[in-house]
């Protein structure tokens, strides 16, 4: 990297998070060459082992650790699978008559890295503590429950004050969907964060490696010596447990007054879906046995989220098809229904949720809920004959296309028009209001603290600020499967406009 690139505000997606070469004091570190000669090792190693970075660099494993452990190293070595995976052996003692460590070994291209800090010796057995976990979150009886559940149930395992379930949106922005807190201390549940909180190259890490620890965010990082290999290389750490993070994120949580963060990923599909996002207001090292059970709990949590989340779509899809079937048949009964905006939202909002209805028919006007006045609905209209008749129209800042709508964007930033009949003119209208109307910081101010060289930007608060200035204007968008429900409908209503026409013409002959 350039050695004259500074990282601050405006550029941290470019900060090389996985090869700032140092560790969290909690541990140490030695990377090994393929013939098994130190390459590298934390200028804390003589704390651990007392042996010093010089002690030992370029000099045989066998030389330092006992036979033992390099035997056991070894042996895991041969268990890693893919260029990801990442073994564990607990109280393995290194040296001859010195303590046990808990130690993680992986590969970074050719070099083995062994990470080693003092045994926990928790007898903690993974295994049955997750399934523990896992039994209770499997009789969580809604999405909301779920996502609680497993909030609380990784605050329990792990101690922190705070548990945050952090679920992205596509544009990479991110709410606070669930949380589990120590009694006492502010919410920020349904709070919402612009997508340069979590810079990409840091998500495209995170699918990599699902879990990291900030231990104490006080703590003064450790170098890895030397920094650039005779290539001029330094160590991509990526996968390593001990890594220290991003100062830029350190100055977040100081900022935050947080003292150790903890964060595990979700993944759905291949995709990082959130977060496990949790703070403690104390420096906090869970041990090895909590982190690695806690690690398994997150790959477990994601895999039943996403087949929680294909039941919901099947269920969410025949429920469209029912609403799609009453609406046919009771139009088909009473046509007057079909001009009457009230009647129509109730039918349709349980599955394409909005704040408002609005029906064109034959020129005449009916809006309920929340939505523009007749004047405004009817320059709407006008707009969408121009536009995509047609078709199923969806925006979700309808003041871009119509600069006079942003008056009523507090009731109508959203829209998703659903056209009627075969030729414009026709259309049933939901509105969805912007969406900062529903979301608001509830908290107190911050409590007097001392803000980082970046100042308080580097905060919820103004992280939230900055994600409401740029949804300004913005609805929540229409999803792809609302959009399908709209198709749906569109056709069950086309479908009996039809027969009431063909039926009126036979009146007529
Ligand atoms: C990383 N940012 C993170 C992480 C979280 C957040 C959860 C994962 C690391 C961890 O476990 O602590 C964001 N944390 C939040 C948010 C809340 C929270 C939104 O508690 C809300 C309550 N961060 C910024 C800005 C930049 C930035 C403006 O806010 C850059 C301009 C950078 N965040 C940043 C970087 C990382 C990060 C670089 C990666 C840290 C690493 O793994 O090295």
């Amino acid at each position: 990297t350039d050695p004259g690139f500074a990282v601050d505000l405006s550029n941290c997606d470019r900060e090389p998070i996985h090869i700032l070469g140092a560790v969290q004091p909690f541990g140490f570190l030695i990377a090994l060459t393929a013939d098994w000669l130190v390459a590298r090792a934390s200028a804390n190693s003589a704390q651990f082992i007392g042996l010093s970075p010089d002690d030992m660099l370029g000099r045989p494993v066998a030389d330092i650790f006992e036979a033992d452990a390099i035997h056991a190293l070894r042996n895991r070595i041969t268990l890693l699978r893919g260029p990801d995976s990442v073994e564990r052996l607990f109280s393995l003692p290194l040296i001859k008559d010195g303590p046990a460590f808990d130690v993680a070994v992986h590969f970074s291209g050719p070099m083995v890295i062994v990470e080693a800090e003092p045994a926990s010796h928790d007898e903690m057995e993974a295994s049955s503590t997750v399934r523990s976990m896992v039994s209770r979150l499997a009789q969580a009886e809604s999405m909301s429950a779920f996502l609680r559940d497993g909030a609380r149930q990784v605050r329990a395992l792990t101690g922190f004050d705070r548990v945050m379930v952090y679920r992205f949106a596509d544009g990479g922005d991110g709410e606070v969907v669930a949380e589990a807190l120590r009694p006492g201390i502010e919410s920020f549940f349904g709070l919402h964060y612009p997508a340069s909180d979590i810079p990409s190259q840091a998500r495209a890490l995170y699918l990599r490696n699902i879990f990291r620890i900030i231990a104490d965010v006080q703590a003064q990082p450790v170098p890895v010596l030397p920094a650039l290999d005779p290539h001029g290389a330094a160590l991509d750490m990526s996968l390593c447990l001990t890594r220290a993070v991003s100062p830029i994120h350190i100055e977040y949580l100081h900022n935050m007054g947080v003292g150790a963060s903890l964060s595990i990923s979700i993944i759905v599909g291949g995709k990082l879906w959130g977060l496990f996002a949790c703070h403690h207001y104390e420096p906090r090292l869970p041990t090895f046995a909590q982190r690695s059970a806690a690690e398994l709990f997150g790959q477990i949590f994601s895999m039943m989220l996403e087949s929680r989340e294909r039941a919901e779509t099947a269920h969410y899809e025949g429920m469209a098809r029912q609403v799609a079937d009453r609406l046919l048949s009771a139009v088909a009964q009473d046509h007057d229904l079909l001009s009457n905006a009230r009647w129509l939202g109730d039918i349709m909002f349980d599955t394409i949720p909005a704040d408002g209805v609005g029906v064109y028919i034959d020129g005449h006007i009916s809006l309920s809920g929340l939505t523009p006045d007749e004047h405004a609905f009817a320059a709407i209209v006008s707009m969408l004959n121009r536009t995509a008749a047609s078709q199923i129209f969806t925006t979700d800042n309808l003041s871009q296309l119509l600069p006079d709508a942003a008056r009523h964007a507090d009731r109508a930033a959203g829209v998703l028009a659903i056209p009627i009949s075969r030729r414009p003119r026709d259309y049933v209208v939901l509105f969805r209001a912007e969406q900062l109307r529903s979301v608001r910081w509830a908290g107190k101010q911050d409590k007097h603290i001392e803000y980082g060289p970046n100042g308080p930007r580097l905060t919820p608060r103004k992280s939230f600020e900055e994600w409401s200035e740029l949804v300004k204007g913005t609805a929540r968008p229409f999803t792809p499967a609302e959009l399908r429900v709209a198709e749906a409908m569109r056709t069950a209503l086309l479908e009996v406009i039809l027969r009431l026409s063909d039926s009126a013409d036979a009146e007529r002959q």
